[in-house]
């Protein structure tokens, strides 16, 4: 498929989408976020892709939303519009895993669309902010939300409220990361752990990703049954049977996705 602000790719099992506007650091126009809607609504219906990893280039994942696109638009352009509302959610309503593979900047948006993705790997030159606060306004596409429940209040706070920028040290001590690689290994790392996840059963890893998901949106003891219920529900499955019986016979498991 042919776009004009991203490139998609496989490896394998894996569905790669990369942002594709060197020009402006990759940020994030409409169209740009139109297309990555298509790109995951296409490697999610494809049964042969298992996980996805999302990232951008060297020197930047995303430095934000456009804002030369936004400069022009009014409170009644945006309010009426519903500027950018939907695209953007169609990451965080994926079912299968979404890894962001993050080297330069991710700022704004691109912080942003990094943290909807399932866990976030990222180079040794990763730099994350939300600076939206120098630009007169404030985070709109969940920053002051899963910021918070990555690293904290008092770090979400100061970085919300200065638009400094965390590096990637910073933020795998703070938990915003999984970890960190050398840049020239980043693909290859994230696509790894793709086709490692990939190789897994397809329906149980949804499963656990909405369980995993499931403890940001509700209360323990709720998330606990979540939980509970799903991990019952699994026994009716036969990749359950086929990972069990792989253990006790000292062997592979061969799952079905069934
Ligand atoms: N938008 C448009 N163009 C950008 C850009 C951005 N966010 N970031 C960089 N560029 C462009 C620059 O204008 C420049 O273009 P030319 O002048 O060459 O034509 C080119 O990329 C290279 O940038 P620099 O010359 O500035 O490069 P430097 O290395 O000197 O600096 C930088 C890199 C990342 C520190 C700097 O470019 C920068 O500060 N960029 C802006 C970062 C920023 O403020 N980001 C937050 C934007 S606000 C929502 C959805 C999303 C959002 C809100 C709501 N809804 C669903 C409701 C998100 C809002 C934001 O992200």
């Amino acid at each position: 498929m042919a776009y004009n602000n991203i490139v998609t790719d496989t490896k394998g099992p894996v569905g790669i989408i990369r942002l594709d506007r060197p020009k402006a650091l990759n940020a994030l126009c409409a169209e740009l976020f139109e297309e990555l809607a298509e790109a995951v609504d296409i490697f999610e219906k494809d049964e042969a892709i298992g996980a996805i990893v999302l990232t951008g280039s060297e020197k930047a994942f995303a430095a934000g939303a456009d804002i030369l696109e936004m400069q022009p638009k009014t409170y009644m352009d945006v309010y009426k519009a519903n500027f950018l509302t939907g695209m953007e959610e169609r990451i965080d309503k994926c079912r299968k895993p979404v890894i962001a593979a993050v080297a330069g900047y991710a700022l704004g948006g691109g912080c942003e669309l990094a943290m909807m993705c399932d866990f976030i790997i990222a180079a040794e030159n990763a730099q994350f902010g939300q600076p939206e606060i120098k630009l007169g306004t404030i985070p709109g596409l969940g920053g002051t939300q899963r910021l918070t429940r990555a690293v904290g209040k008092s770090k979400a706070m100061e970085m919300c409220l200065t638009g400094r920028m965390m590096g990637a040290e910073e933020a795998e001590r703070a938990g915003l990361v999984s970890r960190i690689v050398p840049l020239d290994d980043l693909m290859d790392e994230a696509v790894k752990v793709g086709t490692e996840i990939a190789k897994l059963s397809q329906p149980i890893v949804m499963m656990c990703k909405e369980s995993v998901k499931k403890s940001y949106e509700t209360t323990l003891t709720e998330g606990l049954m979540f939980e509970r219920r799903l991990f019952h529900s699994t026994f009716s499955t036969e990749d359950q049977k086929e990972g069990m019986s792989a253990f006790a016979e000292k062997r592979s498991p061969e799952f079905k996705n069934r």
